[in-house]
């Protein structure tokens, strides 16, 4: 590098932005465990090579021009044109923080992903991420770092410090999106220099407000670039603002897929581990043949036992029988109810008239 290059430090908010900023510089920043910490840039120079002036900008999550954060930081990269930009990525929420990484390559400016916190990854052992394909994914040097740890920085030092490849790399999107960025290019023309009509294309199709009205166009240059718009939403059946987020989105999965291996993916469930046991070739039949044994055990020797007993002794050997007994005679009763009466009457008189013939003898 040249004397008095500048390097500028983005990232999310927490990702450790000024830890690496105190490690490389020496200075002593104030950090904290929560977003927010960094609300304006702070500059100083890289320990190694004097003539390198290290930016620690504020935590971002989009280059949108609504927060203060977002605003500070996209003007300096956009407006300032740092030399190097050192993107700061929470490798614990690497899917999140690959959302600003994006937008930091749509501007152009050359990059290097430091993927931060790799002792809390390492720690953990939940996820590998593999740093050679996620680095070939997006075409751009990534190192790991702990920034806690300023003897551990001297790859990201001596990276820093090498020459990088022109040109930069722009993350390529849909064909169909890409066909019309390339035709609002055009539309913009030699308004904005070469090396950054593709983000300003991107921020037209975006709707962004700061850039459509830095861009003056003619009515007619409007009515072309609302053209390109409709027929993409048309194409996408979606808003054109939620098409390049969606864009972005399925480029980071792709680079998810590619690079990142989830361990919890590989660890067998309580019913695969039983199945694995009960389905094992040696295993399955005696399994079988013991389960089987088992049912037959519980069924006849035990519980079945037990129950059967119960109900032949207690419930029909005992009180249902004795409710039974009792409710047959009152049936059997009051069946024979109406001859009952007339047995006993004709009884009656039989009786008395024996009892008269006695008194007669
Ligand atoms: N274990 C571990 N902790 C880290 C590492 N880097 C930073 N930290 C911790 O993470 C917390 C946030 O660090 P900061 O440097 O303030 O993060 P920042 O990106 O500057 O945050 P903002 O200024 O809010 O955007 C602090 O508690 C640091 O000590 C790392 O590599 N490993
Ligand atoms: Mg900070």
């Amino acid at each position: 590098m040249t004397v008095d290059e500048t390097l500028a430090l983005v990232g999310n908010p927490n990702s450790g932005k000024t830890t690496l900023f105190n490690s490389l510089t020496g200075a002593k920043q104030r950090i904290g465990n929560w977003p927010g910490v960094t609300v304006e840039r702070k500059s100083s120079r890289l320990k190694a090579n004097h003539a390198l002036i290290v930016e620690d900008l504020p935590g971002t999550y989009s280059l949108s021009p609504y927060s203060s954060e977002e605003i500070v930081t996209r003007d300096f990269l956009f407006e300032q044109q740092p030399d190097l930009v050192l993107n700061v990525v929470d490798a614990r929420n690497l899917e999140r923080n690959l959302y600003l990484t994006l937008q930091v390559m749509e501007i152009g400016r050359p990059l290097i992903v430091a993927l931060n916190m790799m002792d809390v990854l390492e720690k953990a052992s939940r996820r590998t991420i593999n740093l050679k394909k996620l680095s070939y994914a997006l075409q751009v040097p990534v190192i790991g770092t702990t920034a806690t740890k300023p003897g551990a920085l001297k790859e990201l030092v001596q990276a820093i410090q090498a020459p990088l490849p022109k040109p930069y790399a722009f993350p390529e999107y849909d064909p169909r999106l890409e066909s019309a960025l390339s035709m609002l290019e055009e539309v913009i023309g030699k308004r904005v220099e070469a090396d950054r009509s593709r983000w300003y294309a991107i921020k037209l199709f975006e709707k962004d407000p700061q850039v459509t009205a830095q861009l003056a166009l003619t009515p007619a240059e409007q009515k072309q670039v609302t053209e390109i718009l409709h027929t993409a939403e048309h194409l996408f059946d979606d808003a054109s603002d939620s098409i390049i987020v969606n864009a972005r989105y399925d480029f980071i999965a792709r680079v998810m897929a590619m690079c990142v291996v989830d361990k919890t993916d590989f660890v067998m469930s309580v019913s695969d581990r039983i199945d694995r046991i009960v389905t094992d070739r040696y295993l399955a039949m005696p399994i079988f043949v013991l389960v089987m044994w088992a049912v037959y055990y519980l069924s006849i020797q035990t519980i079945g036992t037990i129950g059967t007993d119960y109900l032949n002794d207690t419930v029909f050997g005992g009180w249902l029988r004795f409710w039974f007994s009792i409710f047959s005679v009152r049936l059997v009763l009051r069946q024979l109810a109406p001859c009952t009466g007339s047995l006993v009457m004709h009884a009656g008189r039989g009786a008395r008239s024996v009892t008269k013939q006695a008194w007669l003898i």
